[in-house]
């Protein structure tokens, strides 16, 4: 049994004018998200992503937990499942095994991922079921007012942490390749054309994959740091706190200092979950 859902895998390409109306539950609008908030930029990348695969709607599933970017699917015409915080990956995982031959997509925000949803985050990495897990990196609980995440930068400013963050951050990137995930990749809502482009290559590999996408959260990020809740000076810091990977990879460690690499961070190859269930099933049946 075959667990790829790809349909007709056609070449990368850039598309414009891109029609997102197609995509689009129009009567779902309007959307909750503040303005310069970054989600909407990510979503739109991920719709010309899907699009560049030729996947039909119908072969997408997309699940998410609870959060500002976890309320994506209720705006797209796809599958789509909203779940409880921190479970999108349980559900996720459940829907894959019983459709294996769904292309399934997680949405899922820092806090969802990696604070509640930390233990199925590992756990999903460790699999390599054939899935696709986007984490909308704002380093802030966004739909409940700014707490801290565990993304939240030492010394920075939130809700729980009036006088700056103690505790150290997590890496996503390096958390989701230490787990097991075979495809780790790292992009940012400023660079939402290369964006496009990660994700693409993320929904087309076979096994889990992970993008940590850093977008911004103006309305409690922004305004309790020093970016003063611009969104603008918001979307420049995504521009000047990256470097591509080329770039990091002639970069001393001191000069990589405040920066983190952009694109595909790390990928290889190993057994698919869904397939070696299959074999496990076809073994146990005397098939
Ligand atoms: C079991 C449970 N605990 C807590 C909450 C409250 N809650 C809803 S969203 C959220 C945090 C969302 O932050 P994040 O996942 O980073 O997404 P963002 O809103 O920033 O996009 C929390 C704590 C909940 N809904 N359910
Ligand atoms: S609270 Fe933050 S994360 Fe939520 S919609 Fe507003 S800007 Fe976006």
């Amino acid at each position: 049994m075959s667990t790829q859902a790809v349909a007709r895998t056609v070449p990368y390409k850039e598309k414009a004018p891109f029609d997102y109306s197609s995509y689009i539950r129009k009567g779902k609008l309007p959307h909750i998200w503040c303005p310069g908030c970054g989600h909407g930029i990510v979503l739109k990348s991920l719709l010309r992503a899907i699009d560049a695969t030729g996947m039909s709607k119908d072969d997408i599933a997309l699940v998410s937990g609870i959060g500002c970017s976890s309320r994506t699917p209720g705006y797209v015409d796809f599958n789509t499942l909203h779940t409880l915080h921190g479970r999108a990956l349980a559900y996720a995982t459940g829907l894959k095994l019983a459709k294996p031959k769904l292309k399934v997509i997680v949405i899922t925000g820092d806090g969802d991922a990696l604070a509640i949803g930390g233990n199925h985050f590992i756990h999903t990495c460790r699999r390599n079921m054939d899935m696709t897990v986007l984490v909308y990196n704002n380093y802030i609980y966004g739909m409940t007012s700014g707490q801290s995440s565990p993304t939240t930068p030492q010394g920075m400013i939130a809700t729980t942490a009036r006088y700056g963050s103690i505790e150290p951050t997590f890496d996503t990137c390096n958390l989701a390749k230490a787990s097991g995930a075979t495809f780790v990749a790292r992009g940012t809502a400023y660079h939402c054309q290369e964006l496009e482009k990660t994700i693409y290559d993320a929904i087309t590999h076979k096994g889990t994959s992970v993008v940590d996408i850093l977008d911004s959260c103006p309305t409690y990020y922004g305004r309790f740091n020093k970016v003063k809740g611009n969104s603008e000076l918001m979307v420049v810091a995504e521009k000047e706190g990256t470097v591509s990977l080329a770039q990091a990879e002639k970069m001393t460690p001191e000069q990589m200092q405040g920066k983190l690499a952009r694109g595909v961070l790390h990928k290889t190859e190993r057994p698919e979950y869904c397939e070696e269930y299959e074999k496990l099933m076809a073994k146990a049946q005397g098939r």
